[in-house]
């Protein structure tokens, strides 16, 4: 059985949507580096920067990073709808995949944690770093939404890997209000996948009230 280290409303709700498209049976272990009751110090173990989601495959093999999950599930279970079996439409995907953890998910982590980006840091200069890193991760949301038109779908004709990693990442700091302005078809699309009966019940067990 796989094993993935995550908490509600984090990341680990992209994987328990894509482990759900692959047929995969799977245990969920709660832990996450702001709940010190959680399973923390297994998750450690397994992988220093105690970052979810992780997961561990059947044979032992641990792979943390959302992007690199997604993208072996996809591999692994063809059929899964994940990735497109069209080599230009799966190169595309893989762009977006690797844009959100390297240019959105990654500026998330900046303004939740700004203390660690900063020397000496102070409340007045972790509010400034903050207010940047959501700046620069409201700026790299646009230029995404830019560059990936839904077809319907961001995956193309129906939703996948792409689908689900962009509802998840764009719920946290302040991201859909932003879209809400600059582009709200785009966020429509968001809407529209976390409504999706594939995506919908672990979207509303990881997320009482429906965001912006
Ligand atoms: N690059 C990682 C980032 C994962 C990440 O930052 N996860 C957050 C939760 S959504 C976390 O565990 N943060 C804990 C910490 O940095 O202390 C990925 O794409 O999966």
């Amino acid at each position: 059985m796989h094993v993935l280290y995550g908490s509600r409303g984090s990341g680990s709700a992209a994987i328990e949507v894509a482990l759900q498209c692959c047929g995969l049976p799977f245990r969920v272990v709660r832990a996450s580096t702001w709940e010190p009751d959680s399973a923390i110090a297994e998750l450690e173990k397994i992988n220093p920067l105690k970052q979810i989601p992780t997961l561990v495959l059947p044979d032992g093999t641990v792979i943390s990073e959302s992007a690199a999950i997604l993208i072996h599930l996809g591999i692994s279970h063809p059929g899964s709808g994940l990735l497109s079996p069209n080599a230009s439409q799966r190169a595309s995907q893989l762009r977006g995949l690797v844009y959100i953890a390297a240019n959105c998910y990654s500026a998330v982590s900046v303004s939740d944690f700004p203390e660690r980006w900063c020397a000496d840091p102070d409340k007045q200069t972790n509010a400034r770093v903050r207010t940047a890193a959501r700046a620069q991760l409201h700026r790299n949301w646009e230029i995404f939404a830019e560059l990936f038109i839904p077809a319907p779908w961001l995956s193309g004709t129906t939703p996948g890997a792409l689908d689900y990693l962009a509802a998840v990442v764009s719920r946290w700091s302040g991201a859909r209000e932003h879209l809400q302005s600059t582009h709200s078809a785009f966020l429509q699309t968001l809407h529209a996948i976390e409504a999706h009966p594939q995506a919908a019940p672990v979207f509303a067990r990881h997320w009482a009230a429906p965001a912006a």
